[in-house]
């Protein structure tokens, strides 16, 4: 069996339970050929301490029959490559906030010097049978970067955040560059038939792609294999950890504590992609209009610090801030706070409790690739008496959970009379829809997704040889 190598900007510790299921997953299959995990050690150097140009050092670890290498980026590249190009241009385009774009011109520079020096870097580790599985928006020139440099591997790509439709990616100066590069891989994976859909719009209006049929599309003298693989969870796993004690505390401590309430929970890092506002502004309608649930509907918001050095990142926290006030000010009592805004991360241990105990989970991006979320409070609930997932139809789950309450977290007054059904919900219809979307999360799960991205990967039609690699 060919060694697996994963490309992806940060690692996770796969021994770590704290890594999360991606990285729990991709550790499964990189143990089963003793393979490689390469990114960034997370650690910038100055020049003279790691070299110029980003020519960081490289890091080796094992974690058992898998090696982990990692190397270290310059301030000045992590800046136009990590903050710039990928957070300040990719993040933002490709969830459809141009508004938020900060397209300088020299970040491109850096994301491409980062990606060639990734190749570089890389080639020195490969051996010629390996099978390479890139992930996300930081690396999407590096197999046409490996290219340049002779690497005739198969290589696959998976985009964990959407895609747009092809109006809004030809913002991005530099656009065709950008997807032509995607031709250098032999696969390319989505997470939604959405996303592929606009995969395919725009290299077919925009390069002229031809389809061969069975996801196979011709341009730019490659072909590459094209599908939607949508992320799941390790269900098994999640439900250990919701048996597990520090789980298992965590359900009783908050069922004490709340004990005469009905708790709401959100989960997210502190991005202007989840729609943080709209979801207050909805529970703030919901409050007005439904006052049967004042005193008694309480929304626990966990929104870790993330990206904090990207300008558009402070103003979504000072809105939120703003509005959690806002809520507590004009509704809250001596004996009860409507929201518990908490600005920090949550041991993963601990989240399952605070999903069971939860009757509502509110998660409704205005844009989300997947929402890994969604599917893990649904794994934590009691099935005889699970709580309900209020879910924006504009995050990438939407497509597999239509069992959820689906809403349109623009529509503030339709998202509030959505939380009112939630929290009145018989237990009947919950426990019914909880089966069904428990049925679809258990069948897509993780390891469904691993082997059938590789799978796929493994069957994509090599390369005629002979063919010159695409320049970019
Ligand atoms: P993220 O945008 O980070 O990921 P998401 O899928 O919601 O979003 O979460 C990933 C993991 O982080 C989950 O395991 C979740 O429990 C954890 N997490 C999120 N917020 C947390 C918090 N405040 N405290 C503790 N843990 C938290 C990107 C894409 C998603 C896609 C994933 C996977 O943006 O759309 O689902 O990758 O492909």
């Amino acid at each position: 069996m060919p060694r697996l190598v994963v490309v992806s900007n940060r690692l996770a510790d796969p021994r770590k339970s704290a890594a999360g299921g991606l990285a729990v997953a991709l550790a499964e299959v990189l143990n089963e050929t003793g393979g490689l995990w390469f990114g960034w050690s997370g650690r910038t150097v100055e020049p003279n301490e790691g070299g110029r140009g980003g020519e960081g050092r490289l890091h080796t670890q094992h974690a058992g029959p898998v090696t982990l290498v990692t190397v270290d980026l310059s301030r000045e590249d992590h800046d136009s490559f990590y903050a710039g190009y990928s957070n300040g241009v990719l993040w933002p385009v490709f969830h459809y906030r141009l508004d938020l774009a900060d397209f300088d011109a020299g970040y491109i520079t850096g994301y491409r010097r980062v990606n060639q020096m990734f190749a570089r870097k890389l080639k020195a580790l490969l051996r010629d049978d390996d099978i390479i599985w890139v992930h996300d928006y930081h690396l999407i020139p590096l197999a046409a970067e490996l290219r340049a440099l002779d690497c005739h591997q198969r290589i696959g790509f998976f985009l964990h955040i959407p895609l747009p439709p092809s109006l809004i990616l030809a913002a991005i100066p530099g656009h065709d560059w950008l997807m032509r590069a995607l031709f250098a891989y032999d696969l390319v994976g989505f997470q939604s038939k959405a996303d592929l859909l606009h995969f395919t719009g725009y290299v077919e209006a925009e390069a002229h792609a031809h389809s061969m049929g069975e996801g196979r599309w011709r341009a730019f003298n490659r072909t590459l294999q094209a599908g939607s693989f949508p992320i799941g969870i390790d269900v098994e796993e999640f439900e250990s950890l919701t048996r597990a004690p520090e789980g298992r505390e965590m359900f009783e401590r908050m069922r004490r504590e709340y004990s005469r309430r009905n708790l709401l929970v959100g989960v997210d890092r502190l991005d202007y992609s989840k729609g943080l506002p709209q979801r207050m502004k909805a529970f703030r309608e919901m409050l007005e209009r439904y006052p049967e649930h004042r005193s008694s509907a309480t929304l626990i918001q966990i929104a870790s610090p993330s990206r904090e050095d990207v300008s558009a990142y402070s103003d979504i926290l000072h809105e939120l801030e703003t509005l959690c006030g806002s809520i507590n000010g004009n509704f809250g009592e001596l004996d009860w706070m409507p929201v518990r805004y908490i600005h920090r991360t949550v041991a993963r241990t601990r989240l399952p409790g605070l999903y069971r105990a939860s009757r509502v989970a509110l998660v409704t991006p205005l844009r989300d690739g997947m929402n890994l979320v969604a599917k893990e409070f649904l794994a934590a609930q009691d099935p005889a008496d699970p709580g309900v997932l209020v879910l924006s139809r504009f995050a990438g789950a939407a497509e597999q959970l239509r069992d959820a309450l689906l809403v349109n977290p623009y529509d503030v007054e339709g998202t509030a009379n959505a939380i009112h059904l939630a929290l009145q919900m018989p237990v009947e219809e919950r426990r019914n829809r909880h089966a069904a979307l428990m049925s679809v999360i258990r069948e897509y799960d993780v390891h469904w997704w691993c082997d059938s991205f590789l799978d796929a990967l493994v069957q994509a039609q090599p390369e005629e040889t002979g063919t010159p690699w695409l320049r970019l």
